[in-house]
C-alpha cells in the first residue's frame, strides 16, 4: 500500500472510535485543542488525500501568488454609510458594521453601475504584476452575485444598471492572459437571507430583515437548497472554474460540505477547493475533513511562521481591509512588508493570496496596482527564487529571512531580508556547496565551506531594497 494511503487511513481510524465524545475531545491525541499557533494547530503527521495532492500538482503549487479580489455593492460606500459605520476593518462588512436593513442595502445595490470596469485591463495588469492566478468574490456574506443567476435575481445582471457578467467577463480575461480563475463564495451566511446562518451577535436578523414575523424559524437547510447549493452549481458549470474559495462555515457539519463537495467534483474535477469549505476550532486541522477539500487556507492576513505540512494558501491583502476602503481607520501595506509577508509564506510551503479591493466605479485601487508592480518588478528578477519552488529544506527558519528551494533538492534560495550588521549569513546544514551567485545580477558570492556550515560574507549594502536572494548549488541534493 502507498504511504500516503497509510497515513490517510491512519489519521481517519483515529477519528472513528473518538467520535461518541463532546466536540472538544473528538481530534486524535496529537490534534491540537483550540490552539491557534501554528504548532498547534498542524501536526506534522497530516497528509492531504491523493486526489487532493495530484490536483495541487496541476499548477496550484507552482503558482505562489494569486491576486484575491473582493468587489460589490460595499466597493461604492468605502467603508462607510450616511455617515455610520466606518469603525470595523473591513469595509465589506458595511451592512453589519452600520446595521442597515436589507431595503437600505438593496438601494445602494440598484445603483452599483461600476461603469468603467474592464476585464482585461485588470487581468493584464494582474499578468504584468507576476500573478498566476485570480480569485474574486462572486457573492460576499451580503447576499448579493456578481454573475447571472437564474437562482436569485439579487444579482448583478438583473438588479443594477450595468447588466453585465462580471465574473463571466473575468474568467474569460483570466484565462486569455494564462491566468487561472477562481471564485470565492460566501456558501453558509448570507445576510439577505433570513434562513442562513449570521456568524456573529452584530449580524442581528431583525435588524437586516424588521418585517420576519416573530415565530420566524431560521432553517439553514432551506437556505443551502434554495440559494447557496444551486449558485454554486451555477459557478461550476458556468464559469470555468479552476478554483473555488469558501469562507466563514457557520454551521457547516459533514453533510452539508459533502454536498458543495460533490456538486464541484461534478462538474469541475480539477476545481480546487479551500478548507474554509468546514472547520472545526481556529483553524485546527481535522483529518477526517481533508478527502472534503483540497488545500488549507490559514487565517485572514495570517502569514506563516514556520514552514507547514500541508499545503497552504495566506488570504493576505495589500491593506487592512479587503473592500475598497477610504472612511475611517485603514492602512495600506508597504511594498517590503509585502514581499516579507509574500515570501514567507512561499518558503513555509504556500501561496500567498493577496487582495486588491477595486473601487466602486470598477477601477483596480492604484495604491493596490502600485504595490503589485514592485513585486512583480523584484519577481522579474527574482522570480526563479519563487515559482514552482519548495519549502525550506532545513528545519528553522534563520533570523535574518529565509530559505526556499528548487523540487530536485540543488539549489538553495538564500532570502535576505533584513541585511545582517555582522556582514555575512551563516547556515548549518547546507553540506556539499559548489556555487553561490547573486539573483540580482548574477555575480558570484564568497563563500566559505566548513562541514555543513556555509558561510556567506556579504557586501556592506543591500543588492535589492526588499529581498536579496542568493542563489546556492548544493551537489547532493538536499530534502524538503
Ligand atoms: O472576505 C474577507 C472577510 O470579509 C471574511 N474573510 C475574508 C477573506 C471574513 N468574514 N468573517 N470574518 C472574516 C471574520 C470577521 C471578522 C471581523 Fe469583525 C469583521 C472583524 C472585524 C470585522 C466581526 C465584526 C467581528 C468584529 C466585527
Amino acid at each position: 500500500m502507498k504511504k500516503l494511503n497509510l497515513i490517510l487511513i491512519i489519521l481517519v481510524a483515529g477519528t472513528l472510535h473518538l467520535q461518541a465524545k463532546p466536540a472538544e475531545e473528538e481530534a486524535p491525541d496529537f490534534m491540537p485543542k483550540k490552539g491557534t499557533s501554528f504548532e498547534e494547530r498542524f501536526d506534522d503527521r497530516l497528509q492531504q488525500t491523493p486526489d487532493s495532492l495530484a490536483r495541487q500538482e496541476l499548477w496550484f503549487r507552482d503558482a505562489k501568488f494569486g491576486a484575491f479580489i473582493h468587489f460589490g455593492v460595499y466597493s461604492t460606500l468605502e467603508g462607510e454609510y450616511k455617515g455610520r459605520g466606518n469603525g470595523f476593518r473591513y469595509s465589506e462588512w458595511i451592512q453589519i458594521s452600520a446595521q442597515m436593513s436589507a431595503n437600505e442595502y438593496h438601494e445602494v445595490a440598484a445603483t452599483f453601475n461600476p461603469v468603467d470596469f474592464d476585464a482585461d485591463a485588470w487581468a493584464k495588469t494582474f499578468k504584468d504584476c507576476g500573478i498566476q492566478y485570480v480569485v474574486i468574490t462572486s457573492k460576499h456574506h451580503d447576499g448579493f452575485a456578481l454573475f447571472d443567476s437564474a437562482v436569485s435575481d439579487y444579482n448583478i445582471v438583473d438588479y443594477t444598471p450595468f447588466k453585465r457578467d462580471i465574473i463571466k467577463e473575468l474568467s474569460e480575461a483570466c484565462h486569455k492572459q494564462g491566468l487561472m480563475f477562481g471564485v470565492y463564495y460566501s456558501h453558509a451566511q448570507d445576510w439577505d437571507e433570513p434562513d442562513a446562518p449570521y456568524l456573529n451577535k452584530r449580524c442581528k436578523r431583525e435588524v437586516i430583515h424588521p418585517d420576519l414575523p416573530d415565530d420566524f424559524e431560521p432553517d439553514m437547510d432551506r437556505y443551502i437548497m434554495n440559494k447557496s447549493l444551486p449558485q454554486v452549481e451555477e459557478l461550476v458549470k458556468n464559469y470555468d472554474l479552476d478554483l473555488i474559495w469558501f469562507d466563514t462555515p457557520v454551521d457547516m457539519n459533514m453533510e452539508r460540505a459533502q454536498l458543495f463537495s460533490d456538486m464541484v467534483r461534478k462538474y469541475r474535477p480539477n476545481c480546487l477547493i479551500n478548507s474554509r469549505l468546514i472547520h472545526r476550532g481556529k483553524g485546527v486541522i481535522v483529518p477526517e475533513y481533508l478527502p472534503l477539500y483540497d488545500y488549507v487556507s490559514i487565517g485572514d492576513k495570517e502569514v506563516p511562521t514556520r514552514k507547514l505540512p500541508l499545503y497552504v494558501e495566506s488570504p493576505d491583502s495589500v491593506s487592512s481591509s479587503f473592500g475598497y476602503k477610504t472612511k475611517g481607520k485603514h492602512y495600506y501595506h508597504t511594498p517590503k512588508e509585502m514581499i516579507e509577508r509574500f515570501v514567507h509564506t512561499v518558503c513555509a510551503g504556500g501561496n500567498a493570496l493577496i487582495n486588491n479591493g477595486p473601487m466602486g466605479n470598477g477601477q483596480l485601487d492604484p495604491e493596490a496596482v502600485r504595490i503589485y508592480g514592485i513585486m512583480g518588478e523584484w519577481l522579474n528578477v527574482n522570480g526563479e527564487s519563487i515559482y514552482g519552488t519548495v519549502r525550506n529544506p532545513l528545519d528553522e527558519r534563520p533570523e535574518w529571512g529565509d530559505l526556499s528551494a528548487s523540487k530536485d533538492g540543488k539549489t538553495v534560495y538564500l532570502h535576505i531580508l533584513e541585511w545582517p550588521e555582522s556582514g555575512n549569513v551563516v547556515l548549518e546544514g547546507l553540506p556539499t556547496v559548489t556555487a553561490a551567485t547573486y539573483l540580482v545580477n548574477g555575480e558570484v558570492a564568497e563563500f566559505v565551506q566548513a562541514g555543513d556550515v556555509l558561510e556567506i560574507n556579504l557586501p556592506a549594502e543591500p543588492l535589492n531594497e526588499y529581498d536579496t536572494v542568493v542563489k546556492v548549488n548544493v551537489a547532493n541534493s538536499i530534502g524538503e
